[in-house]
């Protein structure tokens, strides 16, 4: 399955709430100001937050210049604003060798089965990848990581549980220099953004790494539940004062009705979502593409009226939509 389809799937639930009500409250026709304020209630439901949904519909409100539109330009419309309001995804590359990289965020938003995804995916690319286990803290977190770094075949440096979590970090990086790894992923414990002495640790972590070189770690990635929504800005926030967040990894995209979320949180970080996480599979990790995000959010809405393959219009091909596969 390609990106697109597996992005599109994984808003299924988002997108449907948004064009329900496009297509069948509003049709064709004027823009009226209850028109525009009941598709805002919708963004919000997706978790667009009101700041966003209000610059999309007024982005919208001028394009359409008080004339008549079909809910198909008004969907368009809003896909390519949302598109503009999103910084862009860069293309990925390794800053030295080896490239390290952070993963945090709270509890269960996803960061060791990331890490494992992330590790097959740099492996199947050719390079040679090291994970570390970094959450020395919660009861079996080690052993999982471990799970992952077996099923992938890549190394992995662990100290016992309970050990200090900073020192597994240094270890780790001296050992992926010795070997002559090309990447390095750190696991770190789940931590609420509130719990000052969890943060500290973070903290020491980043502060131990960076005795080995000050531009360590080289990519620091907030990994966020697509579920959590709004919530998730706070989350984002606690960790941005103790360490500059370089990209966000969205998890859990699959069946989640929230997947407006995303918009928000990079607007206020002012950083890109790099990954997203659609399932709980290796390949189950996608880069994002943020013009493959909207269309996934607002325009996929063709798979009902397209239920057959066999039957496509002339000169389209079945990939050319979301057949929910
Ligand atoms: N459906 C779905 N499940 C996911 C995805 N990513 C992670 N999960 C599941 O979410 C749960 C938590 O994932 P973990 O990777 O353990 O999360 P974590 O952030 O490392 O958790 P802690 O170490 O406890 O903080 C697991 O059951 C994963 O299988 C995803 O993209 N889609
Ligand atoms: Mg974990």
């Amino acid at each position: 399955m390609g990106f697109f389809s597996k992005i599109a799937k994984g808003l299924t639930r988002s997108r449907e709430s948004v064009v329900k009500e496009v297509k069948g409250a509003f049709g064709k026709g004027k823009l009226t100001e209850q028109v525009i304020e009941n598709i805002e209630e919708k963004l919000l439901a997706a978790d667009i937050s009101m700041e966003v949904a209000a610059r999309i519909m007024e982005d919208v409100r001028v394009q359409a210049k008080g004339e008549e539109i079909d809910s198909r330009q008004l969907l368009t419309w809003m896909a390519e604003s949302t598109r503009n309001l999103m910084p862009e995804t860069p293309v990925w590359v390794a800053k030295a060798k080896p490239h390290v990289i952070l993963m945090i965020g709270v509890n269960g938003a996803g960061k060791t089965t990331t890490i494992g995804k992330l590790a097959h995916h740099y492996k199947t690319q050719g390079m040679s990848v090291m994970v570390a286990a970094g959450d020395t803290f919660r009861a079996g977190a080690i052993a999982q990581l471990e799970k992952w770094a077996q099923r992938v075949e890549v190394d992995i440096i662990k100290h016992q549980e309970g050990a200090d979590a900073a020192s597994v970090a240094f270890d780790s990086y001296a050992a992926a220099k010795a070997r002559g790894m090309d990447i390095l992923i750190i696991d770190t414990a789940g931590r609420l953004h509130n719990k000052g002495h969890l943060m500290e640790e973070l903290r020491k972590m980043v502060r131990v790494l960076r005795k080995h070189d000050e531009a360590l770690p080289h990519e620091c990635l907030l990994v966020v539940d697509g579920n959590t929504g709004q919530n998730a800005i706070q989350q984002g926030q606690g960790f941005n004062a103790i360490v500059k967040l370089d990209g966000l990894v969205v998890t859990k995209l699959d069946g989640t009705a929230k997947g407006g979320a995303i918009i928000p949180l990079c607007r206020e970080f002012g950083i890109p979502v790099c990954w997203v996480g659609v399932g709980e599979d290796l390949d189950d990790l996608i880069r994002f593409n943020r013009e493959e995000y909207v269309q996934g959010l607002f325009l996929k809405e063709e798979v009902e009226l397209i239920p057959d393959p066999t039957a496509l219009p002339e000169g389209k091909t079945a990939s050319d939509y979301y057949l929910g596969v």
